[in-house]
């Protein structure tokens, strides 16, 4: 190990790193500013201008795009010949190269950023010593994150130069680095509505559908298998996962997680996260092949899941459950009384935890909420997709999501009759409820829980009768009960089937040809119904 260069943008860690590089008689090569750090904390350093003979030039632009940076980068050493040219032409080997790029992601992140300000941000040089150094990673190390610091010095400790293994890894790392830095470059210029045509210094109009995506993942996991056993599959996590998402989840004990288990749990998740727990909506959500078999608000976890699992006694059997609260030992116990795939909760009590233990197969998954701003207006502040996917074909579905929360202000009372207070709070929890089930959805409610749950059919009338069937099998009345349709009826028959069961509040959007005949049917039926005026398809 003979010599190295480092030219960093973000400069944490930077110079105890030259220090320990230093104490293991490495000379060091150094950038502008990066070079003045080095010199001011006494390490001898040599400026790349210096090192070249060839001045920093054009603000900057062109600092080490210069052959005797790449020359030194780009020879392999097995080859007698560009050895031979190295020598030739004065060159020296460069054998570690330390760069982190100019800060564009987070500079166009900011509000209002101009676009010669995002301009300005595009690492050329970086970049191009990063290609070279990771395409000869066979003799040259690579750093372009301080998290690989540590490891390289130690290496070096040891033996004097780093391993091959390391050599490779920290090649990847920097293809995958320089790789999700032009993708977030070609992201935002894409982005940009008649960006040409932006005012000097303003900031340019930016599109939420951009002429082109580069969606990057990273993979947190490979799965025993997916949806069945004969598909192979793999968990991937977002570049920039939002706070408190299942991706961020801890396993704290249990088997695996199956590809069933992690959509069901992202189900139960997203729909328990929907209420606030600081605003006094403890809820625990119980999911089963993706929809919501039972949800309830309690004045505790174990309160909560005593209704939750009223519901629907036989569909929970084996189902997700998740809680907006920290589980103690009373629901511990209540919930370990029967077979429970995962388990999901933004912390345990030790007291809870050790009720799991006995119960070595239960997934037990802790995500904290603390990240979450539920007042912010970034859908990712909230926790929230900004969008939403699915594939078609060779292509791919993106809208977004479906954050719309409705307010009691929203709600337009179109009967005779209208709902009292209390009411409307069930009405708001079923439509809170049944954005979360698959259309066509019907949500029975009555004193903050679910009492039958109608989801996935092709027609409403039938995820009408399913779910008072299905209240009748768990041997729950719906009379008295409130009940949320996530479309409009096309029909006055729905509605009479909600009646017949038992229901006096009907919330949905309306929006139906036949939205008088309803109307008249809930008059006549003696029902209050309300208008949303959105309506929540979940396909
Ligand atoms: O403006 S550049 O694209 N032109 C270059 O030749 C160049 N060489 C290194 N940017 C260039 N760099 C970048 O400068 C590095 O990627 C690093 O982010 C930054 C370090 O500059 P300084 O050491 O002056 O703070």
């Amino acid at each position: 190990m003979t010599t190295a260069l480092l030219s960093v943008s973000d400069k944490t860690g930077v110079l105890d790193f030259a220090r320990g590089l230093h104490a293991l008689g490495v000379k060091l090569l150094s950038t502008g500013g990066t070079a003045r750090l080095l010199a001011e904390a006494g390490l001898p350093v040599t400026e790349v201008a210096d090192h070249t003979g060839f001045p920093e030039m054009l603000d900057g632009r062109v600092k080490t795009l210069h052959p005797k940076v790449h020359g030194g980068l780009l020879a392999r050493r097995d080859l007698p010949e560009h050895m031979a040219a190295l020598e030739a032409h004065g060159i020296e080997t460069i054998d570690l190269l330390v760069v982190n790029l100019y800060p564009f992601e987070a500079t166009v992140a900011k509000a209002g950023c101009s676009l010669e300000d995002a301009i300005e941000n595009i690492d050329i040089g970086g970049p191009a010593m990063v290609r070279s150094a990771a395409k000869n990673w066979a003799d040259v190390a690579v750093l372009t994150d301080a998290s690989q610091y540590a490891e390289v010095l130690e290496e070096l400790r040891a033996d004097g130069r780093t391993r091959r293994a390391t050599r490779f890894k920290l090649s990847v790392a920097a293809f995958n680095r320089i790789s999700n830095y032009d993708a977030a470059i070609s992201d935002y210029l894409s982005s940009l509505v008649d960006g040409a045509a932006t005012e000097a210094g303003a900031a340019p109009v930016r599109s939420e559908f951009p002429a082109q995506s580069n969606g990057r993942f990273v993979k947190l996991q490979d799965l025993r298998y997916g949806e069945n056993p004969h598909q192979a599959a793999a968990f991937y996590r977002d570049l920039h996962p939002a706070p408190g998402s299942l991706v961020s989840a801890r396993q704290l004990q249990g088997k695996e997680l199956s590809y069933n288990n992690i959509a069901d749990a992202d189900a139960a998740w997203e729909c328990v996260k929907g209420f606030d727990a600081a605003a006094g909506e403890v809820a625990c959500v119980i999911v089963k092949h993706a929809n919501p078999c039972g949800v309830a608000l309690g004045a505790d976890a174990a309160g909560a899941y005593a209704k939750a699992f009223q519901t629907d006694p036989t569909s929970a059997f084996g189902g997700i459950i998740a809680f907006n609260i920290p589980v103690d030992r009373a629901a511990a116990e209540k919930v370990a009384k029967q077979f429970v795939e995962v388990l999901i909760a933004p912390a345990y009590t030790d007291e809870a935890l050790a009720v799991f233990a006995a119960k070595a197969n239960t997934r037990v998954l802790q995500i904290p909420l603390d990240g979450i701003d539920r007042r912010s207006t970034s859908a990712w502040q909230r926790g929230q997709n900004a969008h939403d996917v699915k594939r078609v074909g060779s292509g791919l579905l993106i809208q977004s999501a479906d954050n719309h929360e409705l307010q009691r202000a929203d709600l337009k009372v179109v009967t005779t009759l209208a709902p009292s207070p209390a009411q409307i709070d069930d009405l708001l929890f079923a439509w809170k409820v049944g954005k979360f089930v698959k259309s066509n959805a019907i949500v029975f409610c009555k004193d903050g829980m679910t009492v039958g749950v109608g989801a996935g059919q092709m027609s409403r009338l039938d995820s009408a009768r399913i779910a008072s069937i299905k209240a009748g099998h768990a041997g729950l009345t719906l009379a008295g009960s409130v009940v949320a349709s996530d479309a409009f009826f096309p029909f006055r028959d729905g509605l009479d089937v909600l009646a017949d069961a038992g229901a006096v509040c009907v919330i949905q959007p309306g929006g139906s040809m036949r939205d008088q005949e309803v109307i008249d049917a809930a008059n006549e039926r003696g029902i209050a119904m309300v208008f949303t005026g959105v309506r929540h398809f979940r396909h």
